[in-house]
């Protein structure tokens, strides 16, 4: 007990009384939750952007993030934002299609072939269609999609070369009927998991293999628990900056101003970001033990017409999603 009041006393008096302190309090203290470690470059941009917007307003807007599934999983923060508990939150557009079915039209397999085509979708025709739907459930989309990178494939007992060394792999995948419908359509077995239940997931061996970009492998250190690499590129993965409609309408439109404005920069710098990792995290991933190889995509995207992928998921996105996807990328299945 004497104890817990010295410590008390202790406490700082600018802590103690939050009233004497230099910095007027903010207007607005809002909370951003996502799914990734402190270190990927989502949170680095995310925390460059929270300074200018508190310096930017005087203040007034003070963005708290809370990184790492501190908020709980995606599906967790999903619900919060919608209620209005958190403000901000950055689902991949795979995952928001619980709620918006359309969302994840940019994350349909082998659809993308480079980076020039997804950053033209999605700062073009496509993002705003994205963006558009997303509003329509009481959310808003910042314009900006941020990069989680192209999607490859990780194991841990043998390395995957063609469709047929897929068949009856566990593998985990977002929680995301699209992702589910992929790997099913492959062959393999997928298991819909929340992102932050994958180390351990691969680690006790419940499942045996992964999909994810190259910086996530990196930072949220999968190698540690995967050992072979597959660049099969068959998704390309974005984030989304969505906020919740019911505090961002609350926001005085300046500030959602320099809040927007800040946010579309720093997701831009975001891009250059993994780009840079994208062409050195391979090497450092490789001398952490992985094995990489690079399957031709060819026969995948063959089953997955085979099967009736593409023609069972222009028919779920609808004609207009499916159009202006293929304006970029050219014909599917
Ligand atoms: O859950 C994943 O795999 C992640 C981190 O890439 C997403 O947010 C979809």
């Amino acid at each position: 007990r004497t104890l817990i009041k010295t410590a008390a006393l202790a406490v700082p008096a600018t802590l103690a009384m939050p009233w004497v302190s230099a910095r007027a309090a903010a207007k607005f203290t809002y909370k951003y939750g996502n799914n990734l470690p402190l270190t990927h470059p989502l949170n680095v941009r995310a925390a460059e952007a929270a300074d200018r917007i508190r310096a930017a307003t005087n203040g007034d807007l003070d963005i708290r993030i809370f990184p790492n599934n501190q908020l709980g999983g995606d599906t967790d923060m999903l619900n919060q934002v919608r209620s209005g508990a958190i403000d901000f939150f950055t689902p991949s557009a795979l995952v928001i299609a619980t709620l918006v079915p359309s969302a994840p039209i940019n994350a349909v397999g082998f659809a993308f072939p480079s980076y020039d085509k997804v950053w033209a979708a999605m700062d073009g025709d496509l993002g705003a269609y994205v963006g558009a739907e997303i509003e329509k459930v009481g959310l808003h989309m910042m314009k900006n999609v941020w990069d989680n990178g192209f999607r490859q494939l990780t194991t841990s007992a043998k390395p995957v070369v063609t469709p047929d060394d897929l068949a009856g792999i566990k593998i985990r995948v977002p929680v995301s009927p699209l992702s589910i419908s992929l790997f099913q359509s492959l062959g393999a077995a997928p298991t819909p998991m929340q992102f932050s239940e994958v180390y351990t997931a691969l680690q006790t061996k419940v499942i045996d293999a992964q999909e994810n970009p190259l910086p996530i492998l990196q930072t949220a250190k999968l190698y540690e628990v995967q050992k072979y690499g597959m660049l099969t590129n068959h998704i390309w993965d974005g984030f989304l900056f969505i906020a919740s409609g019911k505090t961002w309408s609350r926001l005085p439109e300046d500030v959602r101003k320099i809040a927007e404005g800040a946010l579309n920069e720093s997701g831009i710098k975001q891009r250059e970001d993994i780009a840079k990792m994208n062409s050195s995290v391979k090497a450092d991933l490789e001398s952490k033990g992985m094995v990489f190889n690079a399957p031709d995509p060819a026969p995948f995207r063959e089953v997955l017409k085979a099967k009736g992928f593409y023609a069972q998921w222009h028919e779920k996105f609808g004609d207009e999603a499916w159009t202006r996807l293929e304006k970029y990328v050219g014909k599917l299945g």
